[in-house]
């Protein structure tokens, strides 16, 4: 969401928010190089200085966007990107709530400076929580949620005369309120003998870490003054001709022609088009399979896109290209369809953290997880409990891992969260989320929030309005939140197309008796099918595990615990997978920070890899099941049988 002026939060200070609606406007195609395009990323060192001072308001009182901020003040070298937290060796700053503020000075190319017929855009991946961003002083754009871009168009300010550098500031604050998402609150601890003045915390209601900074890329880049804006591809098929219709949106100008082209992995043209919309027929299209699903998963056409226009300077064109994987989605009572086949989710939550850099974006431990996921053999994972960096779900679609993309609508537990202020805000986020991450083939299922307090009265119109909001957003995908509430109380699950439950049998109860869990497993799947009739997914479980730990008889904290209480899940599992269960995904793919208590060891560690990503036991044993579970579908031989070099114990 973009806001007005900063006065506002300047007066209110750190600790208070609104939400109103605020119409999403424009698209959020994700900045590629191209002809008509450039890019200049912004990552590195910034300039950096948390606002200490007791009411977290003097860079503002200060105004500190005024002028370089080593002029107001001391200033810490800051990367990007990364959360501040963890890279300094002040306790302060880790868990420092209210503004920060990063600032960069850049030298642009002097003709993005010179040419009025070029568009230069900030875009800023992702600023956890809340953002004011000014370049040269000029306030530009505000931004509240930590987990979506958004873009702010400087051309103006940059062009405006002659310019040796320009000054990007970005105030965030990750102060959290009950309307926020996720949500939080500001507790004053008021007794004099106990705490010092003004003393406050910040209550979450979520167990990973409240991280905070500039989470992804910073950047900049440049497009035509008229311009491809959006564009949204849906597919479909008909017999075995695959059909892809799309709809392009231009801003600059009225005159313009639009001619499209979709272009196979060997680069032939395959399909052509001319309009702002239409729908392309590809005939013996190659779908987009999901990973162990087909021996060439993951096909992405490329759609070319060219705009030409008329302008006052004379013709201009831009080029845009989106991969796009054709493939169809559906649910029946009791199964999950992709291409019209069957699909069982076995795969893993994961989350946004790794040493150091906290929530930070790093194409190391990107592509370390991935290699991961592909060695377990899991085919999906759900972005618990927020939408993951665009990079991920590029990545997703190019390996065919499917993904349940989910808002950041976790510890929504109090009746004010579930009030109209928040709703209006969860409507918008999820406008965001949809706008970025539509045309993914991976993204197959939204995911609107992690254990609601669904039983609570207000739930049942939030999730009624919310997900008949998303439908209308996107017809082409099934919805879903995942619920921990009894399935007698629960209010929003009557809207879902999949019901996705979490439990933690013989580990928050009946701690240690892993003997129980098989009956408790099976009376939650019948309690649940007996009312609804749709899919099920077991959207977590898990045991806290320290990697090196081991008790046999099995402890719980050991990693024979862990396999223990995975086995009896999964004996479970095998017989309702054969009825309406369509997926199970591990609570969690790795060991992740959390607040600090007296229940988490430095983190949760219900990771089936250690945070440094080194497996523990249960790791190869859900790997021998995930590739047990590959073996009995047909389509993924020759993917099975190349992974298995080497391995005895997978050879088909
Ligand atoms: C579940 C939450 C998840 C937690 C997990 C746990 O959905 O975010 O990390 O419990 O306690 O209820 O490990």
């Amino acid at each position: 969401m973009l806001r007005g002026p900063a006065g506002a939060w300047a007066v209110l200070g750190p600790l208070l928010w609104g939400c109103g609606l605020a119409l999403l406007q424009g698209g959020m195609l994700y900045p590629r190089e191209s002809r008509s395009r450039e890019r200049k990323e912004l990552d590195g060192l910034w300039s950096f200085r948390a606002d200490f001072s007791d009411n977290r308001r003097q860079g503002f009182e200060q105004q500190w966007y005024r002028a370089p901020l080593r002029e107001s003040g001391p200033t810490l070298d800051m990367p990007v990107p990364s959360s501040f937290n963890d890279v300094g060796q002040d306790g302060q700053l880790r868990s420092f709530v209210g503004w920060v503020w990063y600032e960069r000075e850049i030298t642009l190319p002097q003709r993005w400076t010179e040419d009025l017929g070029m568009r230069v855009v900030l875009r800023i991946g992702s600023a956890h929580y809340y953002a004011i961003v000014w370049v040269n002083g000029v306030h530009v754009a505000e931004h509240e949620g930590g987990h979506l871009p958004f873009e702010a168009d400087i051309s103006k300010l940059v062009q405006s005369g002659p310019l040796s550098s320009c000054r990007i500031t970005i105030a965030i604050n990750n102060t959290l309120s009950p309307h926020t998402l996720p949500p939080g609150t500001i507790l004053y601890k008021t007794d004099p003998s106990m705490y010092p003045k003004g003393y406050f915390v910040q209550n979450i209601k979520f167990d990973f870490f409240n991280y905070a900074g500039l989470h992804r890329t910073v950047l900049l880049y440049t497009t035509p003054t008229t311009y491809i804006d959006d564009i949204t591809v849906t597919t479909d098929m008909d017999q075995d001709i695959g059909l892809v219709n799309y709809q392009i949106v231009v801003q600059g100008s009225d005159h313009f022609q639009l001619d499209v082209g979709l272009l196979d992995e060997e680069g032939k043209v395959v399909a052509k088009g001319a309009g702002a919309q239409g729908q392309l027929q590809v005939p013996n299209a190659h779908l987009w399979w999901p990973y162990l699903m087909h021996e060439h998963p993951a096909y992405l056409y490329s759609l070319e896109v060219k705009l030409t226009a008329q302008t006052a300077v004379g013709p201009v064109s831009d080029f845009y290209t989106l991969p796009v994987g054709i493939r169809t989605v559906a649910i029946t009572e009791r199964q999950f369809l992709i291409n019209g086949k069957p699909f069982y989710f076995q795969g893993v939550n994961k989350h946004e953290d790794a040493d150091i850099r906290g929530k930070g974006f790093d194409w190391p431990l990107l592509v370390k997880d991935f290699n991961l996921l592909r060695w377990l053999g899991a085919n999906a994972f759900r972005t618990s409990h927020y939408p993951y960096a665009e990079e991920v779900l590029q990545l997703c679609d190019r390996y065919g891992i499917v993904v349940i993309d989910e808002s950041p609508g976790v510890g929504i537990k109090s009746a004010e969260s579930f009030s109209n202020v928040s709703l209006q805000h969860h409507l918008e986020v999820m406008e965001e989320m949809i706008r970025r991450d539509k045309n993914h083939p991976a993204v197959v299922m939204w995911s609107l929030a992690n254990e609601p307090a669904s039983f609570l009265k207000p739930a049942g119109y939030y999730f009624k309005t919310l997900i008949a909001h998303t439908k209308a957003l996107d017809p082409s995908r099934p919805v879903t939140f995942v619920t921990n509430t009894n399935y007698e109380a629960d209010l929003g699950a009557p809207y879902v197309d999949v019901i996705c439950v979490n439990s933690y049998y013989s580990w928050y109860h009946d701690y240690g008796h892993m003997e129980v869990i098989q009956l408790q497993l099976a009376t939650q799947f019948e309690n649940w099918h007996k009312i609804y009739q749709k899919p099920m997914i077991q959207s977590e479980y898990g045991a806290d595990t320290i990697a090196g730990f081991h008790e046999d008889p099995p402890l719980m904290f050991s990693e024979e615990y862990q396999k223990g209480l995975l086995e009896q899940y999964h004996a479970v599992l095998d017989q309702k997978r054969k009825e309406y269960v369509v997926g199970e995904l591990i609570w969690n793919f790795a060991d992740f920070m959390t607040n600090e208590s007296p229940f988490r060891m430095i983190g949760n560690r219900k990771g089936i890899f250690t945070r440094q990503r080194q497996p523990k036991s249960a790791a190869f044993l859900l790997r021998e099941r995930y590739w047990r579970l590959a073996n009995e579908t047909r389509y993924h031989q020759s993917a099975v049988k190349s992974q298995c070099v080497g391995n005895s114990l997978f050879t088909v």
